[in-house]
């Protein structure tokens, strides 16, 4: 069983090196910060893979080469920005497909099934809520061939074993015939990745300290936002970005449901969260050891941001 919100904050403030996990940024307000934050200039994914559907989706499905119907499955869909683009030029060209975007959230679920079928009357759509790996079981059982779309660099909020680990579970997942696209973050100027994470309006701060503010609704937690600020900090040698709380005072803070006092010293920080930038090289070669062969990458016109396609080996 997976640990809840108020185990994982326990352990993670009762630390020495204190640390939450980035999954919990997205209650309904993290969520519609995030929506900001992929909308701000700096933050380049979005539109670096937005540029990919618009204008490789041809050539990605003449690589994925289904010639019957298939599933076009998402893990984790969100907004159904990105995806919009893809299923937009399938439409056009009469390809037939079903939809099926999982999240673990019914709600969202919900949003994106009516948007979706607003924009697009005739799309086949099921969405699933629950567990990526429960559903992709399930549809182990279907004869039709899957292409999974695991996009907008969320392989890179995962650690190396867990990178690792969730990868070959997806293979494991995977019938010979299905494909998979990852759609991945690429490491590039440090100043352009950087900047994508420390923006002026302080957009990416507030969706960090909304776990604080998580904290405090839903835990009875006492945090004085003010007393904290925000950091990130890239490191062009691994790729990783890693994104921090920190205590800008020394002070105790209470969190009535968890019955603690959390003790915090001057600039202590908390670790809320990795995005990991690759390169194809390293992309391929965690991908590869878990049984799946490159097809393709494809890659925006600055070369920032890549979807590599995948098959069963
Ligand atoms: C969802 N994930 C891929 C985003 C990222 O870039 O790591 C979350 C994010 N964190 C700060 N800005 C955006």
């Amino acid at each position: 069983m997976e640990n809840t919100f108020s185990e994982d904050v326990l352990d993670g403030l009762m630390a020495t090196n204190k640390s939450l996990k980035s999954k919990y940024f997205y209650d309904d307000n993290g969520s519609r910060i995030f929506q900001d934050i992929m909308n701000l200039e700096s933050y380049y994914l979005t539109n670096c893979e937005l540029e990919i559907f618009r204008e490789q989706a041809q050539d990605i499905f003449d690589a994925v080469n289904f010639d019957t119907h298939f599933n076009l499955i998402e893990l984790g869909a969100g907004d159904g920005l990105k995806t919009s683009a893809l299923i937009a030029y399938l439409l056009l060209k009469k390809i037939d497909f079903t939809y099926i975007p999982i999240d673990i959230s019914q709600e969202a679920n919900n949003i994106l099934k009516e948007d979706l079928l607003k924009k697009f009357p005739t799309l086949k759509i099921k969405a699933k809520t629950g567990d990526y790996f429960e559903i992709l079981a399930e549809m182990q059982q279907e004869n039709d061939p899957a292409l999974v779309l695991f996009i907008g660099s969320n392989i890179g909020n995962y650690t190396e074993a867990a990178a690792a680990n969730l990868i070959s579970l997806m293979s494991q997942y995977l019938k010979s015939k299905d494909k998979l696209l990852i759609g991945v973050d690429l490491k590039k100027n440090p100043v352009v990745v950087s900047k994508a994470y420390n923006d002026d309006e302080g957009i990416t701060k507030a969706f960090n300290l909304n776990l604080l503010k998580r904290i405090n609704t839903e835990l009875s937690g006492e945090f004085n936002l003010a007393n904290f600020d925000f950091y990130s900090f890239y490191n062009p040698q691994n790729g990783e970005v890693r994104s921090y709380i920190v205590s800008l005072v020394k002070q105790t803070v209470r969190i009535g449901k968890l019955s603690v006092d959390i003790e915090f010293r001057k600039g202590e920080t908390i670790w809320t969260e990795l995005s990991k930038k690759y390169d194809h090289e390293e992309l391929e070669e965690l991908i590869e050891s878990k049984g799946l062969v490159l097809i393709n990458h494809f890659v925006d016109r600055k070369n920032y941001f890549t979807d590599s396609l995948f098959s069963k080996k």
